[in-house]
């Protein structure tokens, strides 16, 4: 099979959202899985695929600046994480009025299990400068970037994807950040940053930098085009901050929407996911307005990924339904019943509505 084949094979059950660069939704069957299988786990990309040449250099102000090949990282311990990744733009098109950028539905967040090298047992071995502030990871990818109808002044020739981390999130054991190189017990797909990538539990998706180049410890906090251009929330009303962690949020898988099931008593199902600490409750809501009901909630495990919920709801009631959950995470974070707008459209975490007919 030729590479062009494979990767129109590896796109073929996804939802376009953008051909190129190319991104592209989950189907919502997806969702039901705890892990999403591969072809099933939603795709974002701001560039072109790139050429990566399989060394990842990790240098700035480090005592002793390293290059490292798949071989180095496979040689290190391997850990697995089961991480939801959910693109900050998720949900995008729930939003009035329409923020630009892409016109994510609700499909952007999906789960896999990750295998890499611990990101910070890779930073003790080059030694970071005291004076490390942040980590900046670097793509492979690049291009032309034209978007000064959206931020004005943004219009470059060669742009490069680069984000940035705080070193004490870097460094710190209980982040779980991997340079992964497995996706679900395979070499990582094109699409998903081959031949490695970064992963980075509980922050929305963008943290998580895909073909891997370099990594360099920084002096100063970062402020490029990936940084504090984009994924920033605009806030209409006060300062401007940096998307950092998941927002809470729940969606019910079962019923599907506009289902028609029978009466009595029937499962509820759903996942729920935060950044901001493990999922503490979910709530459901059988009249669109209130009456919020406990769900059966599984008990978190890694933190690191969306957990199972249920609800019993027997029903003798024919007709039509309105169906709502809530998820409430151990923080005290909580969703909002009306998307908080912001102009380029991140972190929309509001609480979803299906209709169901009971006959
Ligand atoms: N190098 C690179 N890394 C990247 C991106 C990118 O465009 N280039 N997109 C980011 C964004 S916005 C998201 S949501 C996730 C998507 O990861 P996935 O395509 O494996 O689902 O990758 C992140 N990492
Ligand atoms: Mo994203």
């Amino acid at each position: 099979m030729t590479e062009a084949h494979d990767l129109e094979a590896a796109r073929a059950a996804l939802v376009m959202i953008n051909p190129a660069p190319y991104s592209a939704e989950a189907p919502p069957a997806a969702l039901n899985d705890k892990i999403t299988p591969a072809e099933f786990h939603y795709v974002r990309s701001n560039f072109a695929l790139p050429v990566h040449d399989g060394t990842v250099e990790i240098g700035g102000a480090v005592g002793h600046p390293t290059v490292l090949t798949l071989d180095d990282l496979r040689a290190m311990p391997a850990h697995e994480h089961t991480v939801t990744l959910e693109c900050a733009g998720n949900g995008r098109l729930d939003m009035r009025p329409l923020p630009t950028g892409e016109p994510w539905g609700d499909y952007a967040v999906s789960t896999a299990r990750w295998t890499g090298a611990l990101l910070h047992e890779i930073l003790a071995k080059v030694e970071p400068s005291a004076r490390g502030v942040e980590i900046l990871a670097q793509g492979a990818d690049h291009g032309p970037y034209h978007l000064d109808a959206i931020l004005p002044d943004t219009d470059q020739d060669d742009l490069t994807f680069m984000r940035s981390l705080p070193l004490s999130i870097a460094t710190d054991p209980a982040s779980g950040i991997l340079i992964a190189y497995e996706m679900n017990g395979e070499p990582l797909g094109s699409d998903h940053g081959a031949p490695f990538r970064l992963i980075v539990p509980h922050w929305y998706a963008v943290a998580s930098v895909k073909w891997l180049k370099r990594i360099d410890v920084i002096t100063e906090p970062y402020t490029g085009e990936f940084q504090t251009g984009h994924y920033m929330y605009e806030w209409p009303d006060r300062p401007h901050e940096a998307v950092t962690l998941m927002h809470p949020r729940a969606r019910i898988t079962d019923p599907a929407p506009g289902s028609v099931i029978g009466h009595g008593p029937y499962t509820v199902r759903g996942k729920a996911w935060s950044g901001t600490g493990p999922i503490a409750r979910v709530d459901v809501s059988l009249t669109g307005e209130g009456d919020w009901l406990p769900a059966q909630v599984e008990p978190a495990s890694s933190g690191y990924h969306w957990q199972d919920w249920s609800f019993t709801w027997d029903s003798n009631k024919i007709g039509r339904h309105t169906l709502r959950a809530r998820a409430t995470d151990a923080a005290g974070n909580v969703q909002p019943d009306v998307p908080r707008w912001n102009r380029l459209g991140y972190g929309n975490n509001a609480i979803g509505v299906i209709y169901v007919d009971r006959r």
